[in-house]
């Protein structure tokens, strides 16, 4: 009989050589049929808003990989409670992992636009698991007439039977490392498995294990290999960016305060933030690339990548912010785009009168909603293909993405953007809408304090307050600093090319001994001061002042 130890370890790595498996096949018939991908996307769609809000919170940008890694974990315990019990009984251990598949087929099969072959890589990762589960067992023990005489493994050894000191190893064509207290006398029923005497052989189990791990891990590599991001990656580097028909406004050079710590007028790319649903980043071949408008137009249009580079381009410096950025929070990110204005391609497909909404969709089903009056009234809502001077970045939506000043992200900014549907509000529904997000979105007015930070300790005297505030599409018109809630006081605002971008600002301060709260508030260029009034990010933005306090000694 096999050691429960010995049981979870095999069901550990079969569960391995499942998930190694699939991931192979996974990298043949798409990376999102990878079973472990199709369970979290579904738990990333069934997670309700105040949980997703949670996670973004909390795990900002490494929800995902939070995500993955607890769902893996959970697969890590039942693989190994599967072992345990398929030591009884093979059957326990097969009935389990078909258990597994299941669940894996119900998620995969579920996802938008599902086939029959998108199952191969849960069936596949199944089958040959079942069977790397059944193989280790039965390698980790040995069937010898000499098992009943002198049985291997002291973990099933009664400790009340005393080994004699000499005694003699078992006659075997193979040596046996893992016996180390062969012994000379009757063993229970429990040694025997059936009519059948198996003994446990631990070196065995361990030559399976290694096998099954080499075997898992070399699967999984080549499955990521096999995913494409390689394809992708060398098609985006090599692109060549056309020049923009409309260059962006001169950034004024006091769009900068360059005050240490404040958020730069730019975020780097790689500093950008990134929120999306997808588990597995859409690799999306620009060559293979399609826009399709339909719906409520006079024709409909399909565009080409290589289309849509001929159209004239627009840059333009644009601050996206997302809704469920908590105030003060981080999740606002400024770049210079280049697209093609979106009211340019609409106007070729023909908006009929009636229609009020734009859904777009992404590759990997996500969809938003956006006004048609707001994609068209002038401002630069852009289907993007670059951001900051290179090729939309994969995370970031290459080879197209909605950008839309002015609106949340999870209403416009649509990320590998394939499909838009125009259509009403009152006939469609974006992704975030039935999870409790409101349908409109047009970002509120915000303003952060970058520096002090809170909770910093400062020396008393002359201090720095700086930070940036935003309401896009309108503009930053003034901000307020207070201390201790007392009188507000004017900052001095950053210039700007325009009221698409967040705007930085500063105050001098003279603080004195103490504990000091610092709270700040904009106003926009309508004359909207932001509210007091704390509200959460659901459903529709945070709002209050952004306050913080600092210890001046
Ligand atoms: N395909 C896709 N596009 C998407 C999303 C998504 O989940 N999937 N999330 C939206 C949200 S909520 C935001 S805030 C922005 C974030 O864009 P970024 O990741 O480039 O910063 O993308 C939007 N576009
Ligand atoms: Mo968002």
């Amino acid at each position: 009989m096999v050691p429960a130890w010995a049981g979870a370890l095999a069901g550990l790595v079969a569960g391995g050589v499942a998930l190694g498996v699939a991931q192979l096949v996974a990298g043949l018939v798409g990376p999102e049929t990878f079973p472990v991908v199709a369970v979290g996307d579904v738990t990333v769609d069934l997670t309700p808003a105040p949980v997703k809000d949670f996670a973004i919170t909390t795990f900002g940008e490494n929800d995902k990989t939070v995500l993955v890694g607890g769902v893996l974990v959970v697969l890590a315990l039942i693989a190994a409670l599967i072992g345990v019990l398929a030591r009884r009984r093979p059957a326990y251990g097969v009935a389990g992992l078909a258990a597994f598949g299941v669940v894996g087929l119900l998620a995969v099969l579920t996802r938008p636009d599902a086939g029959m072959l998108d199952a191969l890589p849960t069936v596949a990762g199944v089958a040959v698991g079942a069977w790397a589960l059944l193989w280790l067992l039965r390698r980790a023990t040995v069937s010898t007439p000499a098992a009943a005489a002198a049985p291997a493994g002291t973990a099933e050894r009664p400790s009340q039977v005393e080994p004699p000191a000499e005694a003699e190893r078992p006659a075997e064509a193979e040596p046996r490392a893992g016996v180390e207290r062969p012994a000379e006398v009757e063993w229970p029923a429990v040694m025997r498995a059936g009519a059948d005497l198996r003994a446990f052989d631990r070196r065995r189990l361990l030559t399976g294990v290694a096998g099954g791990v080499v075997v898992a891990g070399a699967a999984a590599v080549i499955g990521r290999q096999l995913g494409g991001r390689q394809a992708v990656d060398a098609a985006r580097v090599s692109l060549a960016l056309p020049k923009p028909a409309t260059p962006a406004k001169p950034v004024p050079a006091g769009a900068d305060l360059r005050i240490n710590g404040i958020t730069p007028f730019f975020t780097k790319n790689q500093d950008f933030y990134r929120v999306d649903t997808a588990l597995v980043v859409p690799q999306v071949d620009p060559n293979e690339w399609k826009l399709r408008i339909h719906g409520l137009v006079d024709r409909p249009v399909e565009l080409t990548y290589a289309d849509l580079l001929k159209m004239p381009l627009t840059e333009a410096d644009i601050t996206l912010t997302c809704v469920s950025n908590e105030v003060g929070g981080e999740l606002a990110g400024n770049a210079r785009w280049l697209g093609v204005r979106m009211s340019e391609v609409l106007r070729r497909a023909g908006l009929r009168s009636d229609a009020d909404m734009l859904l777009s969709t992404s590759a990997d089903g996500f969809t938003c909603g956006t006004p048609v009056d707001v994609v068209m009234d002038g401002r630069e809502a852009l289907y993007a293909i670059a951001m900051n001077g290179e090729a939309l970045p994969v995370d970031h939506g290459f080879p197209v993405r909605q950008v839309v000043p002015g609106l949340y992200g999870y209403v416009s900014a649509t990320k590998w953007v394939v499909d838009v549907k125009v259509t009403r509000f009152d006939r469609d529904e974006a992704y975030w809408t039935p999870r409790g997000w409101a349908a409109k979105g047009p970002i509120k007015t915000q303003s952060r304090i970058d520096v002090p930070k809170s909770g910093d300790s400062l020396k008393a005297g002359r201090a720095t307050i700086a930070g940036v505030a935003w309401a896009q599409h309108t503009g930053v018109d003034a901000v307020e600093v207070r201390v201790d809630r007392e009188q507000w006081r004017q900052a001095k605002l950053a210039e700007v090319p325009g009221p698409d971008t967040w705007r930085q600002w500063s105050i001098d301060w003279d603080l004195t001994p103490g504990e000091h709260t610092i709270q700040v508030r904009a106003t926009d260029a309508a004359g909207r001061t932001q509210v007091e009034q704390e509200a959460p990010p659901a459903p529709d933005g945070a709002t209050g002042w952004h306050t913080i306090t600092v210890k001046v000694a």
